[in-house]
C-alpha cells in the first residue's frame, strides 16, 4: 500500500534558531504519535546540513525545495539534486507554483529536474494546480492533467515508486482558503485516474494535497480516500501545529 507523507515546506523562511527550536519540537513530537507517517522537512538549502543534525536519530526525512535543471557546472547559484542527495535529502519539491509564477519554471524544465532528480535517487514530490482564473474557466482539470503529463512524461518502470504528486490548487496556498475536502478528493482521484492512463502503479503512488492545511482542516482532507497526506506551508512553521498535522492521517 502507498505511504501517508506529511512535508513541512518551510519556504524562505528560518534560521539556526528556528532549525533548533522548531525541529527539536517536531521530532519529540512525531515520535509520540502512534501513526504511520513518513514525515519530510523541506527547509531552505542552506540550513539542510543543520536540520540533518537535528533529526539525527529519528525517523524524520529531510527534503529540498529545489534543484536545478543541469547536472553540474556554470550555473551561478544553483544547487543540483546530486548534491541534495549527497547532503543526506530523501525527497525534492519540484513545480512548486512559486517556482512556476515566479521563476517562470514551465513543464518542460519540470520534467528535466524530475528526470535528474530520479537519476539522483531521491523521490520527486511533483506539486500541480490551478490558479483560480483557471478554476472559474473550468479548466482546473485539464490544467491538472497537463502539468503532470509533462512532468512524468520520462517515467518508467522502478521510476514510479519515486514519484509523489502534491495537488496545491494556488488560490489555496498561503491565503487561508481550502479546497473542500470533496473537491480536493474529486482532483485526486482524477489524478490517480490518469496515473493509470500513462501505465502508473497508481494505487501505490501517494497524493498528497496542500494549500492552507491547518491543523482544524486535516483530519477531514486526509481522511479522503486519494488524499494519502500534505504539503504544509505556514503551519509548518509552528511545531504544535505540524505536529498536530502529522497526527492527522
Ligand atoms: C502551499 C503550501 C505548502 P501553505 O504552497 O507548499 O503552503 O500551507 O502556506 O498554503
Amino acid at each position: 500500500m502507498r505511504r501517508n507523507i506529511v512535508a513541512a515546506n518551510w519556504k524562505m523562511n528560518g534560521s539556526r534558531e528556528l532549525v533548533e527550536s522548531l525541529v527539536g519540537g517536531v521530532k519529540a513530537g512525531v515520535a509520540k504519535l502512534d501513526k504511520d507517517v513518513e514525515v519530510v522537512i523541506i527547509p531552505p538549502s542552506l540550513y539542510l546540513a543543520d536540520v540533518e543534525k537535528a533529526v539525527s536519530g529519528s525517523a524524520l526525512q529531510l527534503g529540498v525545495q529545489n534543484v536545478a535543471r543541469w547536472e553540474s557546472g556554470a550555473y551561478t547559484g544553483e544547487v543540483s539534486a546530486q548534491m541534495a542527495s549527497d547532503v543526506g535529502c530523501a525527497y525534492a519539491l519540484v513545480g512548486h507554483s512559486e517556482r512556476r509564477q515566479l521563476f517562470a519554471e514551465d513543464d518542460v524544465q519540470v520534467a528535466e529536474k524530475v528526470r535528474l532528480i530520479l537519476a539522483s535517487g531521491l523521490v520527486a514530490i511533483i506539486c500541480v494546480g490551478e490558479t483560480l482564473e483557471e478554476r472559474e474557466a473550468g479548466q482546473a482539470e485539464q490544467v491538472v492533467a497537463r502539468q503532470i503529463r509533462a512532468a512524468l512524461a520520462d517515467v518508467s518502470g522502478e521510476g514510479w515508486k519515486k514519484i509523489v504528486i502534491a495537488y496545491e490548487p494556488v488560490w489555496a496556498i498561503g491565503t487561508g482558503k481550502t479546497a473542500t475536502a470533496v473537491d480536493a478528493q474529486n482532483m485526486h482521484a482524477n489524478m490517480r485516474g490518469l496515473l493509470s492512463e500513462l501505465g502508473a502503479p497508481a494505487q501505490e503512488i501517494s497524493l498528497l494535497y496542500g494549500g492552507s492545511v491547518k491543523p482544524d482542516n486535516a483530519a477531514e482532507l486526509f481522511a479522503q480516500a486519494d488524499i494519502d497526506g500534505g504539503l504544509i506551508g505556514g503551519a509548518s512553521l509552528v511545531s504544535d501545529d505540524f505536529v498536530r498535522i502529522c497526527g492527522a492521517v
